[in-house]
C-alpha cells in the first residue's frame, strides 16, 4: 500500500488510572503483530495500518496516563479524536456517576464527529451478581449519550476479543470521520516515513467478524 494514499485515523484510549488502558493497546498491538515484545513497548501512541471497508487507513491509537476525568492529557488529546475508548474496570463496582463525568468533560472537548466506545476491561474479575446493575446501568448512559457506543466487555487473555473491540472502535471512527467535513490536523504520513518500525501491520481487520462486536 502507498503510505500517501491512507487515511490518517486518531485514537484515543482512556479512564480511570489502573483500568487496563496499556494492557488493552499492548495486547492488541501483540495480537496483530506477534513479534513486538510488550516489553519493548514504552509510548504515548503507536500506528497501525488498517483496512476498513476498502479503504487504508493509518490509525493512530494514542494511551492517556493521568488519575480520572479532569486529568488534562486526556482533555489535550481528545481534541482531534475519531474515537475515543473509554475504559471502565469491571473488577469493582460500577459507577455511573463517574462515567457521566468522563462523557460530559470529554464532548465537551472533542471535535463533533467524535464517537465514543465504552469498554468494560478485566472481565475475568467481574462478579456475575453484578450483571443486573452493569446492563441497568450501560442502559442508561446509552440513553443519555447517544454518541456513546458499547463493546464488548474484554479481559486480557482474550486477545481475539480485544482484536475486535480495537477494529469496532476503528470502524467507528472511519465512518464518523468519513460523514464529517473535518479533517486531522496531525500529519501521520511523516510520523510514519520518519519511525517505520513503529509501523506495525494488520492485514486482517476486513469486515470478516464485524457482526460480533458491539
Ligand atoms: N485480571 C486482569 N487484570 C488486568 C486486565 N487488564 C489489565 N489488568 C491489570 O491491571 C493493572 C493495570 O493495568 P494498566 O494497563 O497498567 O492500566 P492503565 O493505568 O489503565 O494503563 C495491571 O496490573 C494489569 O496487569 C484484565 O483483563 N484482567
Ligand atoms: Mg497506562
Amino acid at each position: 500500500m502507498n503510505i500517501s494514499d491512507a487515511i490518517p485515523l486518531k485514537i484515543v484510549v482512556v479512564g480511570d488510572s489502573k483500568v487496563g488502558k496499556t494492557t488493552l493497546i499492548q495486547t492488541y498491538l501483540q495480537e496483530i503483530d506477534g513479534k513486538q515484545s510488550a516489553s519493548n513497548l514504552r509510548f504515548d501512541y503507536k500506528i497501525v495500518q488498517v483496512e476498513i471497508d476498502q479503504e487504508e487507513y493509518i490509525v493512530a491509537i494514542w494511551d492517556s496516563v493521568g488519575q480520572g476525568f479532569q486529568n488534562q492529557m486526556s482533555h489535550f488529546l481528545v481534541k482531534d479524536a475519531d474515537a475515543v475508548m473509554l475504559c471502565i474496570d469491571l473488577s469493582e463496582e460500577i459507577d455511573v456517576h463517574s462515567i457521566e463525568q468522563w462523557m460530559d468533560t470529554l464532548t465537551n472537548r472533542s471535535s463533533s464527529h467524535c464517537v465514543y466506545v465504552l469498554i468494560g476491561t478485566k472481565l475475568d474479575l467481574f462478579q456475575q451478581s453484578r450483571t443486573q446493575q452493569l446492563n441497568d446501568g450501560f442502559s442508561q448512559l446509552s440513553d443519555k449519550y447517544s454518541a456513546l457506543k458499547l463493546l464488548k466487555p474484554v479481559q486480557f487473555q482474550d486477545k481475539e476479543s480485544i482484536k475486535l473491540a480495537f477494529q469496532k472502535a476503528f470502524e467507528l471512527g472511519a465512518s464518523a470521520k468519513a460523514k464529517s467535513k473535518q479533517s486531522s490536523t496531525l500529519n501521520f504520513q511523516s510520523f510514519v516515513l520518519n519511525n517505520d518500525t513503529n509501523v506495525y501491520r494488520n492485514n486482517s481487520t476486513k469486515k470478516q467478524k464485524k457482526d460480533q462486536c458491539c
